[in-house]
This record gives structure tokens, sequence and C-alpha cells, in this order.
């Protein structure tokens, strides 16, 4: 069985909000690890890492912060890029969405190195897809996406070697309800597959997850990276950019369960927890429900 290994990165960098820094800490409260190790998984917390703090300045350029999320992420990158090379399987507890950047580009080094197909599954009310000049806040967790796909300064784009650290075909967006004007056309111009709330009205998450799923084969890395405010509101509430009409709990249970079911889940991002905007740890409990259903609970069960 794989070893799971917790990687912390408590910032708030690329938000426009504060408060997903509390993330790691919120899921340890709620017991991530145990959770995970009573299902017979071998689980390490490797702790924080470490970054630069959060001046709480406006955007330059259209980019907040972007010397620090440049940090961040560098130090996200070179720990996830480690945990792979030592046959772990990492789980990046954000922290917000910028640091995805940091990790997907240390997954996309690691297939190129192993020869192995990557699959990214991006759940998120939000496309993440902006630029400095499409964003309307400046925040840099608005752009990862772009970021990965070759778009934007060279500090981000080239942090995992290889611009662009991924292909658009490679990426598959879930959940989608909250995209800018600007930010729209780039995800026609770039053919980003995306699976919007229209389309899970429509389909249904089971066909949904069939589509997002397909081509997965023995070769395939598949990395999940998990924005929190994919989930209806009514449900987790403890996000920083909340948008109504999200999946329900069930709906995102199947969603999980799914994934699981491929068996090739290899690397996972948990991002956007913001405890300043929870009720009583809620959000977090329910996010470490649905860890552990992504890491087989249900299967367990049959
Ligand atoms: N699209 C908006 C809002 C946003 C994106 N991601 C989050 N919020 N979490 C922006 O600022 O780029
Ligand atoms: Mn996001
Ligand atoms: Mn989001």
């Amino acid at each position: 069985m794989k070893q799971l290994r917790l990687i912390g990165a408590p910032t708030d960098i690329g938000a426009g909000r504060r408060g997903a820094s509390m993330g790691p800490e919120a899921l340890r409260v709620a017991n991530l690890q145990q959770a995970l190790q009573q299902h017979g998984l071998n689980v390490t917390d490797g702790g924080d890492l470490s970054g630069p703090a959060n001046p709480q300045q406006g955007p330059v350029d259209g980019f907040r912060h972007l010397e620090q999320v440049v940090a961040w992420n560098r130090s996200v990158h070179e720990a996830v890029h480690a945990t792979l090379q030592q046959g772990q399987l990492p789980v990046l507890l954000g922290g917000d969405h910028a640091l995805a950047i940091g990790s997907i580009a240390a997954v996309a080094q690691y297939c190129r190195e192993q020869g192995k197909k990557l699959l990214v599954l991006w759940l998120d009310a939000h496309a993440d897809a902006n630029t400095n000049t499409s964003t309307p806040t400046g925040n840099i967790h608005g752009m990862p996406v772009t970021s990965l796909l070759g778009i934007g300064p060279d500090q981000l784009t080239s942090i995992g070697g290889k611009v662009p650290a991924l292909q658009p075909d490679a990426i598959r967006q879930i959940g989608i309800r909250s995209v800018d004007r600007e930010e729209k056309q780039h995800l026609h111009e770039l053919g980003l597959r995306v699976y919007d709330m229209r389309h899970i009205d429509e389909h249904g998450m089971r066909v949904t997850m069939e589509q997002a799923l397909s081509g997965i084969d023995a070769d395939t890395h598949l990395h999940v990276s998990f924005d929190i405010d994919f989930l209806d509101p009514a449900v987790a509430p403890g996000v920083g950019t909340a948008v109504p009409g999200g999946p329900t709990y069930r709906e995102t249970q199947l969603c999980m369960e799914m994934i699981a079911d491929t068996g090739r889940l290899a690397s996972l991002d948990v991002m956007e927890l913001n405890p300043a905007c929870d009720v009583r740890n809620q959000t977090a409990e329910l996010v470490v429900e649905l860890v552990e259903s992504l890491f087989g609970k249900s299967t367990l069960i049959r």
C-alpha cells in the first residue's frame, strides 16, 4: 500500500481574503491523518512548509504579492517533487490555490521523468484561468491554470523546469460556475475541457465523472486539485470565495468515490479551506470525510 505524506502550506498569499493560512491546522484538528490511518493507509505528516508572511499589499502590474507567491511555490514544488521521488503520495494541505502551480509543476516534472501520462482533475467553483490583464482582483489564486499552461511571468510558468508544465488536454475542470468575462475567452482559446455546473445539472455527476475520467489507464498518474469552494457553500461555508449552486454532499461523495475506483490517484491538493469563514470546523470535518472517500473508504464497505 502506498504511503501518503501530508505537506502543510500555511499561507493565503495568493488570495484576496485572509484565512486559508489556517487550513492545514484545521485539517489536523479534524483528524485527517488518523481518519486515513483507520482505513489501513500509511500516512506521515511532514509538517508545514515555511515562506514569506502576507504583506497585504495591492496589485502591481495586475499581480498581488507576486514575489511571495513565487517563493511559496518554489518551496511547494521542492517538497512535492521530493515526496514523489521517495515513492510517497503527496497530499498538499493549502493554503490558497495559487500553490497548485508549484504542486502540479512538480507532478508534471515527475511524470516526464517517469514516462507517465498525467491527468489533472480540477475541482473548483472557479476556472482559475485569469492573467494579470484579465483578473478583476490581482489575486494569483485566480491564475494557476493559465500559469501551468505557460501563460504568465517566467517565475511562475517555469517552476517545474519545462514551459508549459502542462498541455490543455491534461486538465479537466469540474464544478465550474464563476468565470470572469475575459477568462471565459481564455478557456475557449485554450480548448480546456470544462464540466461546468450546467453540465452536471443536465447529465448528473455520474455521467460527468465517467466523461472526466475517460481515457485513464494503467500508465496514468491522476492528480486531483481540490478547491474546497467546489462544494455548495450550504455544506461547506469555510472558504474565502463561496459561490452558491455547487455540488451537494452526495454528489461530491460520488465524485470522490468514482475517482477512488480508478485506482490511479497519485497526488492531491486540498486547497482554500478557510477556517476564519467556517462554522465550528464543520468544513474541515467534511473535507476529511471526502478525502477518506477519495482514498477508497466506500470500497472497503462494499
Ligand atoms: N475569478 C476571480 C475570483 C476567484 C478565482 N478564484 C478564486 N476566486 N478563489 C479572480 O479573482 O480571479
Ligand atoms: Mn481555485
Ligand atoms: Mn475556487
